[in-house]
């Protein structure tokens, strides 16, 4: 029986996957993708994601009995979820309000923290402008608060644990660490979500394969080629 395949690495969204795929049980065959050499970019993997952008999963037995491919973390949790029949509430207000934090993950979490980090770390230091990361810290910081709120009567964002949990749970733990006080259910929230073995098995998959000098502190160890792959002339100028 041909397996499940991922391609991934150690990063938030990669995580998510890594995550799900534990919770769920799934048999897959893992393939690093190494985003700092360009392997993004390459045609094998263009042909998977043309958006040049890891996690894809290619399910051998897609819902029709063929192979599908699927790439956008969101749209992978979704699509593990209805496949599996786990963690999408069937109760329609449960389920609307995981879609709701889903989507708050996706659309709004992700891309500010991936601001926020290019900024306050990968750029190279005369790109820091202190104006930049503030903005993109005080958003982070805002929508800290929202999470928290909504946790204040609940365990979990859709009150059962589901796909939201998992998007929202590998940004979050990075983004609560950075801050000293306060958020007192997010951080009770993490405690819950990191002790489940599915989220530490989801967030140690495949991290011996990055170099632990070019990831410490947030990427502070990119050097001028990892920059041009990621946000320079090998990303934009193909
Ligand atoms: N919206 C996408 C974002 C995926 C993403 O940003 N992936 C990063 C790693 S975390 C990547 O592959 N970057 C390589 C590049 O941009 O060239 C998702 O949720 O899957």
């Amino acid at each position: 029986m041909p397996r499940l395949q991922l391609y991934s690495g150690p990063t938030p969204n990669g995580r998510k996957v890594g995550i799900m795929l534990a919770e769920c049980d799934v048999d897959f065959d893992g393939h690093f993708i190494d985003i700092m050499s360009g392997d993004q970019l390459t045609p094998a993997f263009l042909a998977l994601n043309p958006n040049n952008k890891h996690p894809v999963i290619v399910d051998p037995e897609g819902p029709s009995g063929n192979p599908v491919t699927v790439w956008e973390s969101g749209a992978i949790l979704m699509y593990l979820a209805e496949k599996c029949g786990q963690l999408l509430p069937t109760d329609p207000e449960r389920r609307i309000e995981a879609l709701k934090w889903l989507f708050f993950q996706v659309s709004t979490q992700g891309p500010m923290a991936g601001q926020f980090a290019h900024f306050a770390f990968y750029a190279s230091p005369e790109h820091q402008y202190p104006y930049t990361i503030e903005r993109y810290r005080n958003e982070m910081q805002r929508q800290l608060k929202v999470m928290d709120a909504q946790l204040a009567n609940r365990e979990y964002f859709a009150c059962e644990y589901s796909i939201a949990d998992i998007a929202l749970y590998p940004y979050a733990v990075t983004a609560v660490q950075r801050e000293a006080e306060g958020l007192p259910h997010l951080r009770s929230w993490l405690d819950r979500i990191g002790q489940r073995k599915a989220v530490r098995v989801g967030m140690s998959l495949m991290e011996d394969c990055v170099q632990a000098a070019t990831i410490a502190g947030g990427l502070k160890g990119l050097n001028d080629e990892h920059r041009s792959v990621l946000f320079g002339e090998r990303q934009y100028r193909r």
